[in-house]
């Protein structure tokens, strides 16, 4: 049958075989028996990979004969995680290949943990660009994921005496199979000098731009295949060189080592993924960053519409261009600046097509986490750009004089240039005035931006403003890292149509009283944990009990995601038990992840603080047979898909108001955990959908949070009005934790009692209590399971492909384009 199929793209178990045989040995010079792990993996990649390559080209040759209407998603990060098992579940092969590898005597398992995480975001943000590319795939838009090729991505998170420790991440290290370099889609990136008039060939005044530095940035193109489609989409990532044409005048007057240098710095350019989820403040290098892979991206949309199309005119009907925040935002001024400068389009025509290209999306209220640049730093750097910019906020700020009259306090609060203290350009401003369309991503998020963060542009243009709520794949977050789920929900429904069209799986409600699947869901469940207790307890030595409850908060630390509120909570436990006030306890298993920004104290404490309290509760017999405490390093995408199947509870306990949608609360529900959690960001929508008695919601709402900043937030009186808190406090206080040392953890219980501004005090109490009633519905596990079956057969609203379905229909207006297989 090998015969009759074809070796490299044949999907039957003898085709994959052979083609594993030829990979290691053509690719890899390796045979069977001397080949290593990462060999293994390699020949497995390849062989999948030549799968993709057939379907790619078929795809590609597709849209470029049909003119396809394209998606351009912008980003600075893309957070895939691993490829090698999701490929091969959107290529409908996993059980074929697992089998082929029997026949083979491989350990399948081990071949997939090879593969080293492209770990290139850093959390919500990069991710759902990751679970959008998939989506996009699926439905079967054209598109093309545009970003930046870190040689370093998210450092590896170890823990060392209970302290984050950040080590450097080399994911190219031992090569990337899923990568094809094209060395000749390479454009030059421009940075600094100076800007001049001169007069075209017609005798027209236009600008030039002579910088002081150029460098390259070079295509790495990575196939993203969708499920059970033949469409596959192009991630296009770009890698910074040194620019031949620039360098060789040093080579030329004998500056070898001049050149060498250049080449240095601009290969720094794409070296490394800032490891913060806030922008960072004066960075030079990020600022360079942002504006080469825009650059490279736009020149890219460009070449390949004057390769396919033809004139420039009718770009914005062959691209739509998602700026994911602002991070791309000075596509704007660059795409401006291409069209009038070098292609000598005029200005009026330039922004009418400008304005028509770009969509953007907001993901944070966060004032620390909104981008601004020095107006000193982009002269430096970007000169022509802040020339545009300056024009295009001319203009503008004309249009508002016009609209509203005499109001100069409006036309200052919009300006793009923020005025007080040192000038700073306003890129959120930037991306609203150069889109068409502008989302938050959660409904109350959108309410939120229409309300207080762009109040006065959605004044200005009401229609401009638009709510998409977050989505996630359930090819990675459920078919891929819950096999075993995936399996069960197939087997129930009776059909697998479900993985593309996850609203099916609502087939499921009706069965959640069937006590026959209510025993194999309960099955299915334990056995994940089982899992993760094997492997928690190999790499942080706890040993967990798969029966107590898995309680989890996996995500970035950070003060307003309240990992410091879960903690008053355990501490509350043990000093429970400890008094012995808990006549039967439901025992507890608190599981965390999550990274924090390196340079971010406070988080960084709280990481400390929550494994300074696992070594004592772990440690003490006299309450470690009903609670512990782990803290999983590392938290990424490979090791949340261990996590998330696991979980009975998650943890979604932000201050509400201050989490813009959240996606792992999506994930963990998926799987079949219950949330415990505030009304903030998709929370809200998740306990409509599932059903407000299948969700455990506690705490103040985003306008009682309001209230109480109005009427003035003091956290002190709640610490003395409440003495299990004050009582839980003080604990960390008195150095039980800190063997003895009194001081270690004052930064942040000072902050607490002090200050406390994501008001963990003020939902202390209403957290307590909604613990309680968790364990008193734990007790009842049967009715327990009915949840977390109605939980899963109710999140189909959050999948990711209906999050670009609408984002295709309502924003870009591109209709699919089926790829025959
Ligand atoms: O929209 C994706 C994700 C949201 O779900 C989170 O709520 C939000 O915090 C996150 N933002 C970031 C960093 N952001 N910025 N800007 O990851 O986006």
């Amino acid at each position: 049958s090998v015969e009759r199929e074809h070796t490299r793209t044949g999907m039957s178990k003898a085709a994959l075989k052979q083609d594993f045989l030829d990979n290691l040995f053509y690719i890899q010079g390796r045979f069977r028996e001397v080949a290593t792990p990462h060999d293994l993996y390699m020949a497995a990649a390849f062989t999948t990979r030549d799968r993709l390559l057939k379907r790619w080209v078929k795809s590609a040759q597709a849209f470029k004969t049909l003119h396809a209407r394209t998606l351009c998603y912008l980003s600075a990060e893309f957070l895939l995680g691993p490829h090698l098992a999701n490929n091969l579940v959107n290529l409908g092969i996993i059980e074929t290949s697992q089998e082929a590898g029997q026949e083979l005597d491989l350990d399948f398992e081990a071949i997939l943990e090879e593969e080293e995480e492209p770990g290139l975001g850093n959390g919500g943000l990069g991710r759902l660009a990751a679970c959008f590319m998939d989506s996009l795939s699926t439905c079967q838009i054209p598109a093309i994921g545009y970003g930046i090729r870190y040689e370093f991505g998210i450092f590896d998170q170890a823990i060392e005496d209970g302290w984050q420790v950040e080590k450097s991440d080399t994911w190219l290290r031992n090569g990337n199979p899923w990568e094809i370099p094209r060395p000749k889609i390479r454009f030059p990136v421009l940075y600094g000098g100076h800007t001049e008039q001169y007069r075209d060939q017609n005798g027209e005044p236009r600008m030039r731009w002579v910088p002081s530095w150029v460098i390259d940035g070079v295509a790495y193109d990575t196939p993203i295949l969708g499920y059970g489609v033949g469409n596959v989409n192009l991630l296009r990532l770009w890698k910074a060189e040194a620019s031949e044409s620039f360098d060789f005048q040093a080579f030329n007057v004998g500056d070898y080592y001049g050149a060498v240098h250049a080449k240095i710095e601009a290969e720094t350019i794409s070296k490394v993924l800032y490891p913060n989820d806030e922008p960072e403040a004066g960075k030079e290098l990020r600022l360079k960053q942002q504006h080469f892979f825009v650059s490279c991206s736009l020149q890219d949309m460009i070449r390949l519409h004057l390769n396919t199309v033809g004139p420039l005119d009718d770009f914005a009907d062959k691209f739509a261009a998602q700026l994911n925040d602002t991070h791309p935002a000075l596509a704007v001024a660059e795409l401006m600046r291409l069209l009038m400068d070098d292609h000598g389009m005029t200005w009026d025509r330039s922004w009418e097509m400008t304005q028509r290209t770009f969509c953007y999306t907001n993901h944070t209220l966060l004032p620390e986490a909104l981008e601004t640049w020095s107006v000193t730093l982009f002269e430096r750097l970007l000169p022509r750009h802040l020339e545009i910019i300056y024009e295009i906020n001319r203009r503008f700020l004309d249009e508002i004089r016009m609209r509203f009259l005499g109001d100069e306090d409006r036309v200052r609060r919009m300006s793009l240039i923020a005025e007080d203290g040192e000038r700073r350009i306003r890129m959120a401003h930037l991306a609203v005035v150069g889109s068409k369309a502008v989302n938050g991503v959660a409904k109350l998020h959108s309410e939120l931006v229409k309300s207080t963060l762009f109040k006065d542009f959605n004044a200005l243009w009401p229609e401009k403003f638009h709510n998409v709520t977050n989505g996630v794949t359930p090819r990675r977050f459920m078919v891929v890292s819950n096999p075993r789920l995936a399996r069960l929900i197939t087997e129930c429904c009776g059909h697998d149509d479900w993985i593309r069209d996850l609203d099916r799986v609502r087939a499921l409600e009706s069965h959640a009283e069937s006590s026959d699947l209510q025993a194999q869901w309960k099955a299915v469940k334990l056995a994940a944990k089982r899992d993760l207790t094997e492997w928690l307890k190999h790499v942080t030595g706890v040993q967990l009990d798969p029966a107590a409850m898995f309680d989890v908060q996996a995500k970035r630390i950070h003060e307003y995601k309240r990992q410091h509120l879960n903690a008053l909570h355990i501490i509350r436990c043990y000093q429970e038990l400890k008094q012995g006030l808990l006549k039967d306890p439901v025992p507890r298993a608190f599981i965390f992840g999550g990274k924090a920004a390196p340079a971010y104290f406070l988080a960084k404490l709280i990481i400390k603080l929550i494994n300074a309290i696992a070594e004592v509760v772990n440690n003490d017999p006299e309450v470690n047979g009903f609670m512990r405490v782990v803290f999983m390093p590392d938290f990424n995408v490979k090791t949340g898909q261990r996590l998330y199947p696991a979980a009975d509870l998650s943890e979604q306990i932000s201050l509400a108001g201050k989490e813009a949608s959240g996606t792992g609360n999506m994930k963990f529900s998926m799987n079949g955990a219950l949330t415990i959690g505030t009304l903030d960001g998709a929370n809200l929508e998740i306990r409509e959908a599932v059903g407000k008695e299948n969700f455990f919601l506690f705490g103040m709402t985003a306008e009682d949070v309001l209230e109480k900043q109005i009427e003035g937030y003091r956290p002190w009186d709640y610490y003395h009005g409440d003495h299990e808190l004050k009582a839980d406090i003080d604990l960390i206080n008195s150095g039980l934790f800190s063997h003895g040392d009194t001081k270690l953890f004052r930064p942040l219980t000072d902050d607490l009692i002090n200050h406390d501004p994501f008001m963990v005090l003020a939902d202390y109490r209403a957290y307590i209590e909604c613990q309680q009633r968790v364990s008193e519905a734990y007790r009842d596990q049967q009715h327990w399971v009915r949840m977390s079956i109605l939980n899963v057969a109710r999140m189909g609203y959050f999948s990711s492909d209906r999050a670009i379905r609408e984002y295709a229909k309502n924003i870009w207006g591109i209709a699919p384009t089926p790829i025959d297989l």
